[in-house]
Parts: C-alpha cells; structure tokens; sequence
C-alpha cells in the first residue's frame, strides 16, 4: 500500500493543530468561566454556584465524538462539553448563574435552575418539534444523583426502534435509522445509585446504543471512592457486564482524566461502536480533579489530606493538556498563555454582558415603582413613610425582584383605606407585574400549546341498544388494536405485556399482530421501564409504559416526580415527555395489590394528567385524549373492572373522553357524592338503597384528578343539594381530602352548604387479604349508606332518625 503523500501528512497535521488548540480555547473558556462563577457567588450576585472544573478534557473529547441528532443526558458538570458543541454561551452560563428568567438569556430553564443544569431546546414556540436531528440535542438535567440514568437508557432504546421499526422510517426529523447515540455523564459517586444499576443492566439487556461516562474524581462531595463502590472502580465492579465473543453485554473502557489523546480516542470508538453496532459503552473516565472542591457551599480542603490536594494540582487536566500540547509542538507556552490572556478577557465580557442584561430588567422596574412610588406618596397621607420605603429600595445593593414586589405590596397594604384614586396607578402597575412575574417563575406547569388536554376534541361514545356486552378488558383491546393499525408512533411495553398481552389480557394477540416492536416486554424494573417511555417520548413517539400494579408505581414515583412532571416547567417549554403511564389499582387482593395511594399521587406529580376512568370505556375514551395531546399522564385503571360487562362503543378509538370535566351519574336532591374510579360502582350500590328510604343522592365522577373539574359542575351541584361528601379509597386525608380543597378553595360553595362537607376514605392502613380484608379496609357500600344517612340526620334528625 503506497504511503500518505507529504502534502496529505502536513495538511493532516494542520488540521489535527487547529481542533487540538480549538479544544485548548474550549477548556480554558470553560476553567475561566468555573472560577468567575465562584466569585459571583461569593460577591452575593448569585446565590449557590457548581461548576465543572476539572472535568474540562474528558468534555472536549465527548463533545468531538457527538454528533448531530445524538442526545446528552447528563448533570451538573458538563459546561464544557456544552460549550464545546456551540449549545452554550459563557453569556448564556452566567444567565442561568443569575437566575435570568428570560428564555433568550437562559434557554435551558429560563432561570428556573440553579446553575449547571443543561438543555438545549427541541420545540419551537408553539409546541411543534424541531427538527432533533439538525441540532445537538441535550435532554434537561436534574439534580437528583444518577436521575438522568433511567431517560439515558430511553434515549438510547429510542434508536433502537427507529432502526427496528420500519413504520418509523419517514420521522427523519427524529431519527435517521436508528443511528443517534445517548451519551450519558455521572459523578463516580452516583453510580451507587440504584437507578444506575437497573439502567446498566437494561442497556445490556437490551443492546442499545448509549455511552455512558463516569467523571471519576475519587470522591462525593466528601466521601472518598471505598465508601461509594466495591473495589474502589465503578469499571471493576461492573466488570460482568463486559461483552465476550460470544454473549452481548457493554464494552467497559478506561482512560484517565488528563490524557488528551486517550480521551479522544476512546470517546471516538465508543461512538462509533454504539452508532453502528448498538452496543453500550462504560466508559471510565479516572483521575480526574476538582481544583475549587465540589460547590460554593464549602472548602475542599476540609477533606481532602494535603497530598490529594497537591496531587489535585500536579495532574489538572488543563496543565496537563498544555504539556501535551507543547510537548508535540503544536504551540508554545506562550502562545498558549497569550490564547488564555484572550480568553480570559472574553469570559469577563460576556459574564459582564450577562449581569448587565438580568440587572438591566430589574433596574427598569426597580426605577418605573420609585416613581409610582413617589407619586403615590404625593397624594397619601402615609407620605412620609412611602418616601421612605422608596429610599430604602432605592438603596438595596444588588436588588431583586423580591425587594421591588415586597415593597409595593407593604405599601398597598399601608394604604388600604385611601381612596381608590391614590392607589390606583400603584395597584394597576402592581397587576401587570403579576402576570408577567406568573409567566417568569409560574407558567408552563402543564402545556401551555394548542395541544393541551383541554384543546383536544371531544367526540362522544357511540352505543345504542345493539352494542353487544363485552369484557372490560376487550374494549381496551379493540382500543389499542385500532390505535396500533392508525398510530405508527405508538408503542406499549412493560412487565408482561408483549407475548401474553398484559396480566389481564388487553393486548392480547396484539404483538403478534403488530410486532416485537410495537408491543414488548421489558424485565421486572419499574424505575427504567418509565425512563424508557421518558426517553422515547422525548424523541417524538408515543409511548405506553405500563406498571403492573399501582403499588409499584412507587418504585418510579421519583423519576416521574423530578423529571417528567418539571420537565415543561423546568424548560419553559422547551421539551415535553407525552408519556402515557398505564397502570391498574384500586381493589383487588391484600397490601400490595389494592393500593389506592392517591394523595401520594397527587402531591408529585402536579405538571401530569391524573385519569381515574371508572370503567374500560371512559379509560379507552382517555386514552384516545391523551394520544392528541402533548401532556404526559398517568392512567390507572379499575383492577376489578376488566372482566365486568360492557358495551363495545361503535367508534372505538375515536371517541375521546375530555380531562377536567365530571360526568354526573346519577341526578338527586339530597347530597352530593364525589367520587371516581372502583368508588362509583359502590356509591351507585349505596345511591339504590339510600332511594328506597327517600333519600337522594347526586353521584359525580370526576374522571380525572389533574385537571379537577375545570368548569364547576361539583358547585352546580351543591348549589342544588347543599351537601357533599368526597369518597374514595386512600388513606383519610389523601385523594378525598384534595377533592374537598379543591371544592372549597377553588369553587366557593362555603355559602352554599347546610351541612358540614365530610370525606369518607379506607383505614389508614393497607388493605388486609382476601374479601373480608377488603370489607374492614376499604369502604363498602354499607359504609356509604351509613355516612350519608349520617349527614341526612345532622340536617334533619326527626325524617332521619340515628342509627
Ligand atoms: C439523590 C441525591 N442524593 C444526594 C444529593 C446531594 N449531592 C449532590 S452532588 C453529590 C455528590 C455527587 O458526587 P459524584 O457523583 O462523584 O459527582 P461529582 O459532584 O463529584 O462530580 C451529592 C451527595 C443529590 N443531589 N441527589
């Protein structure tokens, strides 16, 4: 084979200098911005700061090896590799550092993160997809240690059905045949999360394309390596995992933190390994540092020994670089100390630019209340003490938001009893602020886009006298039949649900209709079978992940709470996650297979839909809602419902059921009931007894917990009724208590009511085993029968004389 000619050798060597001295400019940038971002905080511009020094190398050469269309789920320390890619101003770092609420300042989280946390964004303004295989594509971080793990893993799973799936093969603006990796970065430390190791172990299992580095600085926060990871290496524990030549598994590599070309020759081939062969990849980055220690929260020096710190300095990825770099003489000290004078000069600038544009904003207002302050003052007879409070703001150093709101809502407080004409332009510019200060810190907890739930069309079930009676569980098999043939985007997995089609049967036949890749199944890990929905979601498909029971729900409850339900939030709407969580609960059998754990429910997951269908039809009808909307949900259906009688609708798949509005089951008189789920079956039972001895109950179905009966009709019917009891079975002080708050708070019925309004729930406890278990645990009909005939006697004791 003939040689490379000279002019080939130079031009490569040309090449190879400009990339290795662009990187140098990257990693310098990145140092610089980490030590100014230290001093901000400890100036009081910012209030907590955590940066990525120290990791700088290992990022230059990650982000060489991603390309367009490839995902980065990461954390807290990956400014450099975000630099590197262009997705990252310094400007746009300290934004966020300040906590700049401007989308255009802060574009991962509009200042609603602290800093450090990475996104780039992949809708457009009203909601549409970009195109995520033009750009790079970081998914939004969170905090909670090894939490990217589990959407890593769905990032990746995601290629894996692009390729497989041939009905996929048109979406070129989220996939081009499956060839995108998912890089994934975590501290050394949180690998000893549990989310780590299930998400590993699924990655292998099932061969996806997803790199993961460990940014190893042998310690957590204090803690050094032997207390996180047995043998002190995260690649020798998991050394099982490593392939063969015979069976799949990852491919496990090492290199070291300051080893430029190491790094970039280990990132490139496991790059390459995942986009070819959709093989994982560990890869352990070791003897990285952390010059500044882990955050603006304390001094490293409090426990690293003397000799780590000097060995800290002796091998910084950065000095080491500049040695590497002088060394193969593609520049000299000082032309590299000269890049750095320059660079150094850059940072300040665009950190000065940030504080001047986050500054500026609140100056403007600050400068707009002085004045209506004074004016105000003008004509108030508190002058004296207006003047001032505007002095006193006048002088705040640094201010903030806070410090102009607070003022002006003392003041309007100090002057309530003046005339409307003192207070008015005070008040009038104090409501305006409201709605923009709604849209900075409040907006986009559910979407914000003409795809919200409350948007989607409501097409009516279709039944008449001819609809044969059939199983629950059929409608919902006819249901996903129809959206399986219609819907190329949908798939469904989870624990049992490819070849036997779920534990009660509603996707029966269907994977052998429509494929492995339409309907799987998945090992026994309800924590990765959500990020596998996460992150297939947040690639354009439809995902259905189902958990088996609603009493694992908690084993994912975390995931879902930190990084489905803020994801809209915490982007501004900049991503969305259109997961459909499908599970079944309520009453069946014992502890951990009747749980109705509601309140939990409720209190992490606001940003989710909550459907609570009280039969198959209203859950398929939910479920059609939910496909035309882009609103993550959770559904859970009646355990006890799929083998009760129903009518097959004639529109299956298309009827819609909306979110937000309760159906009225049975008109009455009397009392209100509210109730929804395995409940209504009940309170219908108690609603036919309490008939016969003249007492009429008004049952309502609220068909969904988030949104809560959006347009009134629980007060319509207290108005008619007067009195009202919320039923369900969680705990007393869980789903029935939010249903009453709910009423009470945000429907005014208090003057309505002749009766005290009352909840009746389950024992605190789990429900015991078995049909009596379920009787002494769960409330029955007896028990409904009794708490309304209660309440009828509190109102009228000689028509309802005590029990
Ligand atoms: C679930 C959870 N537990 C604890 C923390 C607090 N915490 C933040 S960072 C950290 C140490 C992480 O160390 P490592 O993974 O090695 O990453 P490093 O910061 O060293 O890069 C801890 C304990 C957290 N964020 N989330």
């Amino acid at each position: 084979m003939a040689g490379k000619s000279q002019d080939k050798v130079q031009q490569e060597a040309s090449i190879q200098k400009i990339q290795v001295l662009e990187d140098f400019r990257w990693a310098v940038t990145s140092r610089h911005a980490s030590l100014m971002g230290r001093k901000e905080v400890f100036m009081g511009k910012a209030k907590f700061g955590i940066f990525g020094d120290g990791k700088e190398l290992a990022q230059v050469a990650m982000a060489r090896a991603f390309q367009k269309g490839d995902f980065r789920a990461g954390y807290y320390r990956d400014q450099t590799f975000m630099m590197a890619l262009g997705e990252l101003t310094v400007q746009e770092y300290f934004a966020q550092l300040y906590a700049h609420t401007n989308v255009e300042a802060d574009p991962a989280s509009a200042g609603r993160l602290m800093n450090g946390h990475f996104a780039t964004r992949f809708l457009n303004e009203d909601g549409s997809w970009k195109s995520l295989t033009s750009q790079y594509n970081a998914a939004a971080d969170v905090s909670p240690t090894a939490a990217q793990m589990p959407k890593l893993l769905g990032l990746a799973f995601a290629s894996k059905l692009f390729r497989n799936n041939k009905g996929l093969k048109d979406l070129t603006d989220f996939s081009v045949n499956g060839n995108e990796v998912a890089w994934g970065t975590i501290g050394n430390a949180s690998t000893s999360e549990g989310m780590f190791f299930e998400s590993m172990n699924a990655a292998g299992v099932l061969q996806v394309p997803m790199v993961i580095a460990v940014w190893d600085d042998g310690f957590g926060i204090s803690v050094p390596q032997e207390f996180h990871t047995t043998k002190g290496s995260i690649s020798e524990a998991l050394i099982g995992l490593q392939r063969t030549d015979t069976e799949n598994g990852f491919e496990i590599l090492r290199v070291k933190g300051w080893d430029y070309e190491g790094l970039m020759q280990a990132f490139a081939s496991a790059g390459q390994l995942a986009r070819e062969s959709h093989v994982p990849v560990l890869l352990h980055v070791e003897e990285m540092t952390q010059p500044q220690g882990h955050s603006t929260s304390g001094s490293h020096e409090r426990y690293k020994s003397k000799e780590r710190l000097q060995w800290e300095n002796d091998w910084d990825c950065i000095l080491k670089f500049k040695e590497y770099i002088i060394s193969s003489g593609f520049a000299t000290a000082d032309h590299l100390d000269e890049i750095e004078g320059e660079v150094k000069g850059e940072v300040k600038r665009q950190k000065d630019a940030a504080w001047a544009a986050f500054s500026g904003e609140i100056k403007v207002e600050l400068e707009e209340v002085l004045s209506l302050i004074r004016s105000t003052a003008e004509r108030s007879s508190r002058k004296i003490l207006l003047l001032q409070l505007a002095d006193d703001l006048k002088k705040t150093i640094n201010p903030i938001r806070k410090d102009v709101v607070s003022t002006v809502r003392k003041i309007l407080f100090m002057i309530r009893g003046e005339g409307e004409a003192i207070k008015k332009d005070l008040k009038d510019w104090y409501s305006q602020l409201q709605e923009k200060n709604f849209d900075r810190y409040n907006s986009h907890l559910y979407s914000q886009t003409a795809a919200a739930v409350s948007h989607c069309q409501v097409i009516p079930a279709q039944v008449n006298e001819n609809s044969p009676l059939v199983d629950g569980r059929e409608i919902l098999q006819a249901f996903f039949d129809f959206t399986l043939e219609h819907n190329p985007r949908f798939l469904a997995f989870g624990e049992d649900v490819g070849k036997i089609g779920d534990v009660n049967q509603a996707f029966a036949g269907l994977q052998a209709k429509y494929g492995e890749w339409r309907v799987m199944d998945t090992s026994i890990r309800e924590c990765t079978i959500l990020g596998q929905g996460i992150g297939a979601a947040l690639r354009g498909l439809r995902p259905m992940a189902e958990i088996q029971y609603l009493d694992y729900l908690l084993y994912g409850i975390q995931l879902l709470s930190d990084d489905l339900a803020t994801l809209t939030y915490r982007t501004k709407g900049g991503q969305k996650a259109p997961l459909i969580v499908r599970t079944r609960g309520h009453r069946l059998e014992g502890v951990w297979h009747s749980g109705s754990p509601m309140g939990m429910i409720l209190s992490t997951l606001r940003g989710m839909i909550v459907c609570v269908p009280r039969n198959m039809t209203q859950a398929a009808g939910m479920y059609a809602t939910l496909l035309q909307s882009d609103e993550p949900a959770l559904v859970i259906e009646c355990l006890n419902g799929y083998r009760l009688k129903e009518q097959m609708p004639q529109n299956i798949g298309e009827y819609t059921v909306p979110m937000g509005i309760p159906e009225v089951l049975r008109e009455g008189s009397d009392l209100t009931v509210v109730t929804y789920g395995s409940m209504c079956r009940i309170v219908m039972d108690a609603a036919a007894e309490l008939a016969e001895i003249g007492v009429s109950l008004e049952v309502i179905d609220v068909q969904t917990l988030l949104p809560f009966d959006t347009q009134g009709i629980i007060s319509s019917s207290i108005q008619k009724t007067n009195r009202v009891l919320f039923a369900d079975e969680d705990v007393p002080g869980g789903g029935s208590a939010y249903m009453m708050q709910q009423i009470l708070d945000n429907q005014n019925v208090y003057s309505y009511l002749d009766a005290a309004p009352q909840t009746l729930a389950a024992q605190a406890h789990r429900p015991a085993y078995s049909t009596d278990g379920d009787y002494f645990s769960k409330p029955s009909v007896e028990d409904v029968v009794e708490k309304a005939y209660q309440i009828m006697h509190e109102s009228n004791p000689k028509k309802f004389p005590s029990l």
